[in-house]
């Protein structure tokens, strides 16, 4: 992972590679991410996995310390603006409680609201979770967080919602999902804590994400439903429901990874659902990775069910390194992704095309001008040849790139013919030889 840094006053701000692809975030464990809108940019506040060990956390258990905050102009750039909230700086908070669970921030009236649970030292209102506020001018920080947790609020995943007249509501988990008003200082519940009625009674539900559109209240929230979560969602006429179970928004982690955390909005006229995986974690599936996809609904306002993706939503340029293993299509059989080095995961995964017509395909790559060479990371026991072709795998041949046998990786250039200025998907193909392993590509 290449990056840049800068030094501010306030810490460090990491300017990330593009990571136009999922997980987006791969310079540290991230999950149950809330997506806000400010001004012009998306900034996403996840929770900040970390691996427990003796004197840290629970082993085997979630190990969330701080948080950081993440924004994007593009979903494609994105910017690591550092810690803005951590344990040991919130008076309330158990310091070594590594419980810095979902977060959400909400602006209102000039100030940032920065929602995050965690574990308080003082139990004498009963133990388990309370929620805190943080307030800023800016929504990467300085955060300052109120002195003591929201009064009369128990629970984990917090969601502040604000409806058309103003009035913002507190949404959060505890066994049931519970609702109550919040107060014009955002800091105080103005209502009676409610349990929102007519969810499913069996199974965990948490992490309630509300959002209104075309005047119905959608109530979306992780349930188990079966053996592990699955996004689903609910619709309603006004913010405290009544609520209708209406259907599943994304199904259950198909490789078994146990919670899932979400939120959906619109950015520059596009529906996204921010939620996570453990990609970078596969044996341990509380150290997460958050990923976003396109979500839509139908002419009714239910919302179609996303498949989750590998390639995400970003655009890449053509000259910036595009991961081929994070691919839009595969052909069913001969085709491994696997990590490029098992030792150091942060460095991402490489796509093996392991025999003869093995193909994938990678979408929406922007040439701002013609290319006349496609550079390759590859490696290869043998003697390989690739071709690069447009759209699919009978599309225009681009390129032909034979790939030498090497024991290590190698950077092979390659001539390329026949790109226009443009956007295109691309496709590469093992058409003869040995295995050819790929991490990435990039044109000139
Ligand atoms: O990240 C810790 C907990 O796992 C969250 O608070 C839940 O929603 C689940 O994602």
């Amino acid at each position: 992972m290449k990056k840049r840094l800068l030094f501010t006053l306030l810490g460090v701000v990491a300017i990330l590679s593009a990571r136009a692809q999922n997980p987006f975030i791969t310079n540290q464990f991230t999950a149950d991410p809330t997506a806000r809108v400010f001004g012009d940019r998306i900034y996403v506040y996840p929770s900040h996995d970390i691996p427990c060990t003796e004197g840290r956390g629970r082993p085997g258990w979630f190990c969330m310390a701080d948080y950081h905050v993440f924004s994007s102009p593009d979903l494609t750039e994105w910017t690591d603006h550092g810690v803005i909230v951590s344990q040991d700086k919130v008076d309330w908070v158990k310091p070594e409680s590594y419980s810095m669970w979902a977060p959400d921030c909400v602006f209102r009236n000039g100030k940032y609201y920065f929602y995050f649970p965690s574990t308080p030292v003082d139990t004498t209102s009963g133990r388990g979770f309370k929620i805190g506020v943080a307030v800023s001018d800016k929504p990467t920080g300085p955060f300052v967080p109120e002195k003591l947790p929201i009064k009369g609020v128990n629970g984990i995943d917090p969601n502040v919602f604000i409806d058309k007249d103003g009035q913002a509501y507190l949404y959060w988990s505890q066994g049931h999902i519970y609702v109550a008003k919040l107060k014009e200082n955002m800091l105080e519940l103005a209502s009676e804590p409610k349990i929102i009625p007519n969810l499913p009674e069996k199974g965990l539900k948490e992490g309630p994400f509300v959002f209104e559109r075309n005047g119905i209240y959608y109530l979306t929230y992780p349930h188990v439903e079966n053996k592990i979560e699955r996004l689903e969602y609910a619709v309603g006429k006004t913010p405290e429901g009544p609520f209708t179970v209406t259907g599943v928004i994304m199904d259950e982690s198909p490789t078994g990874c146990w919670t899932n955390h979400h939120s959906l909005l619109p950015f520059k006229g596009q529906w996204y659902l921010f939620y996570h995986h453990n990609d970078l974690s596969p044996e341990f599936d509380k150290n997460r990775s958050i990923r976003v996809d396109r979500v839509s609904f139908n002419e009714d306002g239910t919302i179609k069910k996303v498949v989750p993706t590998l390639r995400g939503v970003g655009v890449s340029k053509a000259t910036s390194h595009i991961q081929l293993d994070r691919y839009s299509a595969i052909s069913g059989e001969g085709v491994q992704i696997a990590f490029v080095d098992t030792a150091v995961r942060w460095n991402g995964w490489k796509a093996v095309l392991g025999k003869e017509g093995a193909w994938l395909r990678y979408n929406t790559v922007v040439f701002a001008k013609k290319p006349r060479s496609i550079i390759a990371r590859v490696q290869s026991n043998g003697d390989g040849v690739v071709e690069l072709r447009r759209g699919g795998e009978q599309g225009a041949l681009l390129s032909t790139m034979k790939v030498s046998a090497a024991k290590d990786w190698k950077e092979m250039k390659f001539p390329v013919s026949g790109v226009e200025v443009g956007t295109h998907d691309l496709v590469v193909v093992l058409k003869q030889g040995t295995p050819v392993e790929i991490d990435w590509v990039r044109f000139e």
